[in-house]
């Protein structure tokens, strides 16, 4: 299912009168108008393929219906998602969920929506139908060379279907722990992984990278091989210049001040990127920006300063990506959601007064810190998005023309009551 431009046109007609008054509002008092408004415009976030359907837990999964049911389809939803935001103009593969078979073909129906491919992910957490070892007790880590070669083999073809559709990163993410004290020697275990990444880091084009995601617990829950940044981190650094560290929001344990992790990482040019979402307690997958978007602002306003410092282009000098799951909300309009949480954190993030705060920071006047960085987070900026949006042709209000269009009830039509996506 195609979003005809005219139909956004359409809406946008509808609705431009209050926009232009509510974007007026604001714009009067943004300093470089011109330039934050040409950074909205080029800000794009990518769309995981496994994000498309609607997600579960291991108690239960209720479908929405319409769910897509193929690579092509996913492809569809994702252009769907673009032509209405016009900044979700890619989109990330996980392999084996979703094998580009006929590599030409998927790249061409990508173009047809203006989408190309983002990092390719790799998967050794679940066991595969036709592999004859099993992961049960890890991947890149395991005692077993003949497991950890069978893992290396699966990130070498991940990496291949990578280069035929265009994308320049691999992101690993690794399951591999140990859920009881005593299962594990976690020096030996650290050192195979290194060992299996270094095989996978020989294998990277010139001009790739290799990110490397951590994540506390989950599916082990005594101790995670790759646990946290500072694990990821070491990885990273023995293995060179092309390997990052990548921070899934969700994973970290509560309160940890993950501006600090960024506004580090960055420094030391060893930030991968992102992947959104929001969580109350622990992985919890939520829309980003749904529990806690004071946080988010200060991770961006954090990636802002950093960025500037070392003079890197925002829209590309890293990679942004959702990795969320919807159990109860249309998986199209949780992501609209979230790629709009996403852009209001950033724009807010533009408005702050730097030599206000630097000056305030200088000189330990600690409530003038606060007031400069709370007055760009108070600033209502859904309007300069929004306008940014429709410079780019797309909806003024994006969740409103889906629903307006019906386009549920289109691809319910078109697919299916009961169609399941690959993916969470
Ligand atoms: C693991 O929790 C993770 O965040 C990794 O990025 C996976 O690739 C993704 O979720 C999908 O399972
Ligand atoms: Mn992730």
């Amino acid at each position: 299912m195609t979003m005809e431009q005219h139909k956004i046109d359409e809406h946008n007609h509808q609705h431009i009168k209050a926009h232009q008054r509510r974007f007026d509002f604001v714009a009067e008092d943004v300093k470089d108008l011109d330039g934050v408004m040409q950074k909205l415009q080029a800000f794009n976030i990518a769309i995981p393929s496994w994000a498309l359907g609607t997600g579960g837990t291991r108690f239960g999964r209720f479908s929405g219906g319409g769910e897509p049911r193929s690579l092509e389809e996913k492809i569809a939803d994702v252009g769907m998602i673009h032509a209405l935001n016009r900044s979700s103009n890619s989109i990330s593969l996980h392999i084996p969920w979703d094998i580009p078979k006929d590599a030409d073909a998927i790249k061409a129906e990508a173009k047809h929506y203006g989408l190309r491919f983002d990092a390719v992910n790799s998967n050794t957490f679940q066991d595969q139908k036709d592999a004859s070892l099993s992961y049960k007790y890890g991947s890149l880590h395991h005692s077993d060379k003949a497991v950890r070669k069978q893992a290396v083999e699966h990130n070498i073809e991940v990496i291949k279907y990578g280069v035929e559709l265009g994308s320049n990163a691999l992101s690993v993410w690794l399951s591999d722990g140990s859920n009881f004290p005593g299962q594990l020697n976690f020096r030996k275990a650290f050192q195979n992984t290194l060992e299996s990444l270094q095989e996978i880091y020989e294998a990277l084009p010139d001009d790739w990278k290799v990110w490397i995601e951590y994540k506390p617990f989950e599916p082990n829950f005594y101790s995670t091989t790759i646990g946290d940044w500072g694990q990821s981190h070491l990885l990273a650094s023995k293995l060179g210049k092309k390997a990052l560290t990548l921070v899934d929001l969700g994973h970290h344990l509560p309160n940890t001040n993950i501006e600090q992790i960024v506004s580090l990482l960055l420094m030391e040019e060893k930030l991968a990127g992102f992947h959104f979402n929001d969580s109350k307690y622990g992985d919890d997958d939520l829309t980003v920006g749904s529990i806690n978007p004071y946080q988010l602002f200060l991770i961006f306003n954090e990636l802002v300063e950093g960025m500037d410092a070392r003079g890197l282009n925002h829209a590309t000098g890293i990679g942004w990506m959702i990795d969320a799951s919807h159990n109860v909300k249309d998986p199209i309009e949780d992501l609209l959601q979230s790629v709009e949480a996403i852009k209001i954190a950033y724009a807010q993030a533009l408005l702050v007064d730097t030599a206000a705060l630097a000056a305030a920071q200088q000189g330990n006047d600690v409530a003038k810190a606060q007031e400069v960085l709370q007055a760009a987070y108070r600033t209502d900026v859904r309007p300069l998005i929004a306008e940014a949006r429709l410079r780019e042709g797309g909806a003024l209000d994006p969740i409103k023309a889906f629903r307006e269009q019906e386009v549920r009830a289109g691809l319910i039509k078109q697919r299916g009551e009961k169609t399941v996506a690959t993916g969470l």
